[in-house]
């Protein structure tokens, strides 16, 4: 399996984040990284496509949130990290703001996913990672191809950060392989979390399935989005599949569940899967409540290897550093 990496991505590196009433050491840190490559065989750099095929995904105006905003922070002599604070639930939305505040929390929704002066580094080389990938599946000799993202991408919506999210790497991996040809694009999110970002970003389109398996919104982050009433809307209704499962879940019931994905999946005979891979369905994933263990990722994949298309792997969540290695390591080798 071609694996695509770029030391760019450990640049992102935030101190701390706002959780239940605290701040608390970021989970999501570059250490991740380290442990998945020591477990894997050598990776390449990605090329650089450059920033058409992010724009294809992501709005103007956040993208160019996202490149300045850390800068305008710093010259407000703001502390530490950019993080906002409020958030403009049903307002109007404007663009003219002169404080940094509201700037950021226009773009925000959350406090877990601060912006450092290397966040745009780290998120642009994620996206190239994912396109490289991806591109190395086009030229038609492998059957699947695995990018080492980070930061993550699937709670990143076309114009907003969330969750440890910046710029949806599976959505604009998604949309540059539409431009190049490919009809039907199916995404399978077997992260812990619902992965809202690609969720909104293709909700009503008819071309991109989005199936995922994920805790109950009602116990779980990102608690607004990801339960079964979802099914998409307009031209998209019916593509998109929400599988929630409950706390303490373990590889029996999310196997069912996965089979059920599957075979929606497969009746949608896409040119191409997608799979937003979270290894913090882990039983002692620290921030997260399923049971899998290290001898189970293997059966994720075996499964998820008798969809008949490509196959793209897109790393998201996972933060039993320690484990990591293993668990990644163990999925890739399911495939077929
Ligand atoms: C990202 B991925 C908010 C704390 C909530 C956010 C979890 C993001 C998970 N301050 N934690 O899906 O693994
Ligand atoms: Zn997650």
């Amino acid at each position: 399996m071609d694996i695509f990496y770029d030391p760019r991505q450990r640049a992102h590196a935030p101190a701390q984040e706002m959780q239940d009433g605290a701040f608390v050491p970021y989970a999501e840190k570059p250490e991740r990284l380290d442990a998945i490559l020591a477990a894997l065989p050598a990776s390449s750099a990605p090329k650089d496509h450059g920033i058409a095929p992010i724009e294809a995904v992501h709005t103007g105006a956040y993208l160019d949130f996202l490149q300045t905003v850390s800068a305008e922070w710093k010259e407000a002599g703001r502390p530490g990290d950019a993080l906002p604070y409020v958030f403009p639930l049903n307002a109007p939305f404007h663009d003219d703001f002169e404080r940094v505040e509201a700037r950021i929390g226009r773009y925000s929704y959350d406090m877990g996913t601060p912006i450092t002066p290397h966040t745009w580094e780290s998120a642009y080389w994620g996206a190239q990672t994912a396109l490289s990938a991806l591109e190395s599946l086009q030229s038609g000799d492998t059957r699947q191809a695995f990018a080492l993202c980070r930061p993550p991408g699937h709670h990143s919506g076309a114009g907003y950060c969330g969750g440890y999210c910046y710029l949806n790497n599976a959505a604009i991996a998604a949309e540059a392989a539409r431009t190049a040809g490919a009809g039907r694009v199916a995404i399978l999110d077997v992260d812990y979390h619902h992965g809202n970002g690609t969720q909104d970003i293709f909700y009503d389109r008819g071309d991109v399935f989005f199936a995922s398996i994920h805790a109950d919104p009602r116990t779980d982050y990102p608690f607004y989005w990801g339960r079964t009433g979802e099914t998409g809307a307009g031209d998209g209704e019916g593509a998109t599949l929400n599988l929630p499962l409950p706390i303490g879940t373990t590889i029996e019931p999310y196997m069912e569940a996965l089979d059920t994905a599957l075979a929606a999946v497969s009746r949608f005979r896409p040119d191409l899967l997608i799979i937003s891979f979270g290894a913090d369905t882990f039983e002692r994933d620290p921030i997260s409540s399923f049971k899998l263990r290290i001898e189970d990722y293997p059966r994720l994949s075996q499964a998820i290897s008798g969809v008949d298309a490509p196959q793209l792997i897109v790393m998201e969540g996972g933060y039993a550093v320690d484990d990591l290695g293993a668990i990644v390591s163990g999925f890739l080798s399911g495939f077929k």
